[in-house]
């Protein structure tokens, strides 16, 4: 009886031990939660509002292509500041992106956005570019090109 007893209680221990652990260490788990959410909430909060996430410059060139053409012979931007393109492609099951090469369209590559068929509009994040003039093109279709003027 006794060592039944004392297996009992030993049960009981182990138990009241292991709840214990699983406490602390959810209280463990929730302390650092507590620490990181009102980062995480803030970093998230600051995407809705529209504001893109690169670089903070806010910039956003808008390009649309239609009819095997972009609307735009050429645009500037500041150097070395990210900024963003938004491609409305408007041709229907036509392959296009947007691509910036270094000099001309010959130069080493610069940026390449992802090529998609139309209608589509997308947006691409675009790093900081070296100043100079560059050019921008659709890769499918190399003669849809312009100037990248960076300053
Ligand atoms: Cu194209």
């Amino acid at each position: 009886m006794d060592v039944r007893l004392n297996r009992r209680d030993l049960l009981r221990l182990s138990l009241l031990v292991g709840v214990g652990a699983v406490a602390s260490a959810c209280a463990g788990a929730r302390a650092p939660s507590w620490t990181f959410a009102p980062a995480a909430g803030t970093a998230r909060g600051s995407h809705p509002s529209g504001a893109p996430a690169v670089g903070g410059s806010g910039l956003v060139i808008k390009i649309v292509a239609e009819d095997l053409a972009f609307d735009l012979a050429g645009f500037s931007v500041p150097a070395e500041t990210p900024f963003q393109i938004e491609f409305d492609h408007r041709d229907v099951k036509i392959p296009h992106n947007v691509a910036i090469y270094d000099s001309g369209p010959e130069g080493p590559g610069l940026f390449r956005g992802e090529i998609f068929n139309g209608p589509k509009v997308v947006t691409y994040d675009v790093p900081g570019l070296p100043p100079g003039v560059h050019s921008f093109r659709c890769d499918p279709h190399p003669y849809m090109n312009g100037t990248v003027t960076v300053t």
